[in-house]
């Protein structure tokens, strides 16, 4: 394990990552110049270290000769506004010709015992490379801002608490969990009644001072 070169073997995923943040912001700035809304808010990218890898591995009970069929050494995180805005990226990604899609897990509607919601896409993508086309794993994990907010807090907790969170702590993280979950609901309902406001705005004549976006909806927000 000593001697494998780690900096040559990340560098296609790196890549790749540096890649995807890019396609991704493209296509908010897209939904931007068209004054949409974006299901994408906000677009991160890493490259899993050679240390948390080899963690990684060791927990898999498998050597480096198993590191490619690791899902996550390149991970795109996609942070959304609202839980509807999720399944409109997953669906993006599905439809997108540069990915093949391997799996899914949908943490989401199968919220883990931990608390830990989010919904993932394990991906294929091929890179082009000074010795060929290499297929790289690469994991998108898309969630809601309050999901990344438990997420982060709790990763964290784990590597405090070396994994070992007390007993005590993770009932109050499911707790803190359920309480995200219900202002994703309470934001997705008010995205709605604001909608059907706009809907039945639009089809009323715009009063002098009113602004119509480019949607032929009221700009409320
Ligand atoms: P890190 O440090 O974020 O990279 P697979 O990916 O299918 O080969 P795995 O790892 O069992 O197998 O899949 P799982 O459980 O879907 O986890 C994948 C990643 O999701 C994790 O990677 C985390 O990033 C995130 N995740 C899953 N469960 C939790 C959880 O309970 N809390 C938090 N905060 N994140 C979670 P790593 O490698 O475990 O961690």
């Amino acid at each position: 394990m000593d001697n494998f070169n780690f900096d040559e073997f990340l560098l296609p995923y790196e890549l790749s990552v540096q890649g995807f943040q890019l396609k991704l912001e493209g296509i908010k700035r897209q939904y931007q110049l068209k004054d949409l809304h974006s299901p994408i808010e906000t677009v991160m990218g890493r490259v899993k270290s050679p240390a948390s890898i080899k963690e990684k591995l060791g927990r898999l009970g498998l050597g480096l000769e198993g590191i490619e069929t690791l899902y996550d050494i390149a991970g795109i995180r996609i942070i959304c506004k609202y839980i509807e805005d999720i399944f409109d990226v997953s669906q993006m990604i599905r439809n997108r010709r540069d990915i093949e899609v391997i799996k899914e897990k949908d943490y989401v509607s199968n919220i883990k015992p931990s608390g830990y919601r989010s919904f993932h896409i394990m991906g294929r993508y091929y890179v082009e490379t000074v010795d060929g086309v290499l297929p790289i794993n690469i994991e998108f994990q898309i969630r809601t801002n309050a999901m990344h907010l438990w997420a982060t807090v709790e990763h964290r907790l784990r590597y405090k608490y070396n994994k070992a969170i007390p007993p005590q702590i993770q009932e109050r993280l499911v707790r803190a969990s359920s309480a995200c979950s219900a202002i994703d609901e309470e934001m997705s309902a008010i995205k709605l009644e604001i909608e059907d406001a706009q809907r039945q705005f639009a089809r009323e004549k715009p009063r002098q001072g009113e602004t119509i976006g480019k949607t032929g909806l009221p700009k409320y927000w």
